[in-house]
């Protein structure tokens, strides 16, 4: 029987057992480079990425200290919308109170495993190629993409790792990688040509099984080993579903920051899927794998599989108040507590909110009409009664019926975190 890859657990499962017996074919890397990236991960308990030509590793939660290092961005990242961690840029949740729907431009967070390179949308070209097409390479200039017929989405892009600091800070369980809070996600518009047509343009044959988008941004290096420029499968079904090749964000050309002039955007999937400044599409009739499906991003420790998960697919479920960690609120004056949630399996349904650590729940107002693939903004009033410090909680259920739990399931890498986050707050 003909196997189902349009179901992404399947199909992960699937591409998982044929990359263990060497049967998908190596994207660019070594085999033996993979091992010793492999062996180098395992001595230093972490993999180190750092920027080809530069020395410097991307900041961890845990671990030996590393060098500093700054993003290498376009837009200014001024400190009252941004934490630096490392390449990358997180929004703080505190910058969005009072903002739309959409993340603005401005303090849309930037996740760069190197630098932001400037890219001429006239002279930007996407190649087309490999044997799961049924002719020669199709290449698309920035014109003809923009001539085929538009599509127009909103949807949020968040980081794997997003939540990653609240294993240790809350959980008591080091991880490795950036140590994000809860600001690796931002809300776009997006307009672009969908894949599928593009896909379909260039000539895909009945029998393509996996689809690899390839930044045009510069070589990673991990402990010295190259691992090419930034790239991850994506099984065709999905491909051929719902992936957006966006040159437009909130209505703007595609900053450079966030891609431009083209990039990927893969609804609900994890933010790594969602490639940046693609330059070219191989079409495959076998499996493909790259570092980003094979030791990175899937959940490795002793709550998984020996030898890791499935390759990371769908996001999860999250809330966060628009207001800094630690922030100090004045005793007996009313407030109106802000935050956002959402998950990537279906609309949030409803939030909880706590002001006393976890004793008593509210109810919050909802203040957009809950839609799969972005966020809710909600309110709850609260007027502080006693000084000294508390936490705050917010907990979403979705309409699966899945309601944010105590704890997340830990993983070594610190993928998906989705439990409720303990803020703390100061009454003064
Ligand atoms: N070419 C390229 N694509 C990339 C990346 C990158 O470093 N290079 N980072 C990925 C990761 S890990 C994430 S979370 C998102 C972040 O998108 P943003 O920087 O627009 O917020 O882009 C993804 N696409
Ligand atoms: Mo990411």
């Amino acid at each position: 029987m003909p196997l189902d890859l349009s179901d992404e657990s399947q199909y992960d499962r699937t591409r998982l057992r044929q990359w263990a017996r060497g049967r998908a074919r190596s994207a660019g890397v070594d085999r033996r480079d993979m091992l010793k990236l492999f062996a180098a991960g395992a001595a230093a308990g972490s993999l180190g990425v750092a920027a080809a030509g530069t020395a410097s590793a991307a900041a961890h939660t845990t671990g030996a200290p590393v060098p500093a290092v700054a993003p290498r961005t376009v837009k200014s990242l001024p400190p009252e919308l941004f934490t630096l961690r490392g390449t990358n840029a997180e929004t703080n949740f505190a910058a969005l109170r009072g903002t739309g729907p959409l993340t603005p431009i401005d303090r849309f967070f930037v996740r760069n495993h190197t630098a932001t390179p400037r890219i001429d949308a006239a002279g930007w070209r996407l190649k087309v190629w490999g044997d799961g097409l049924t002719g020669g390479p199709v290449e698309f200039s920035y014109e003809r993409l923009r001539a085929l017929r538009a599509v127009e989405r909103t949807l949020f892009i968040e980081c794997a790792g997003n939540g990653r600091s609240f294993y240790a800070t809350q959980q008591g369980q080091p991880v490795n990688g950036t140590a994000w809070t809860l600001g690796a996600i931002g809300v776009a518009h997006w307009r672009g040509a969908r894949l599928s047509d593009v896909l379909r343009l260039a000539g895909v044959s009945r029998d393509a099984v996996d689809v690899l988008p390839r930044g045009l941004d510069d070589e990673v290096v991990a402990n010295g080993v190259n691992l090419g420029r930034v790239r991850r499968p994506l099984p065709v079904a999905k491909a051929l579903d719902d992936v957006l090749l966006a040159y437009e964000m909130n209505g703007q050309p595609l900053p450079p920051d966030h891609g431009g002039p083209v990039r990927l955007v893969v609804p609900n999937w994890v933010g790594i899927s969602s490639i940046k400044w693609v330059g070219d599409i191989e079409v495959s009739d076998e499996p493909l794998y790259s570092p980003w499906n094979t030791d990175m991003y899937r959940l490795f420790g002793p709550e998984h599989p020996v030898g890791g998960s499935a390759p990371l697919t769908r996001q999860t479920l999250k809330s966060a108040f628009e207001l800094e960690l630690g922030a100090t609120v004045p005793v007996h004056r009313p407030l109106l507590l802000t935050g956002r949630s959402w998950s990537a399996a279906a609309p949030v349904t409803h939030i909880e909110v706590s002001t006393d650590g976890g004793g008593r729940w509210r109810r919050a107002r909802l203040h957009d009409a809950p839609r799969r693939g972005g966020w809710v903004r909600w309110s709850v009033p609260w007027t502080p009664r006693a000084k000294g410090a508390t936490s705050l909680l917010a907990r979403a259920t979705d309409a699966t019926g899945r309601t944010q739990p105590e704890r997340a399931v830990h993983n070594t890498e610190g993928y998906l975190f989705d439990a409720v986050v303990r803020h703390p707050v100061t009454v003064v």
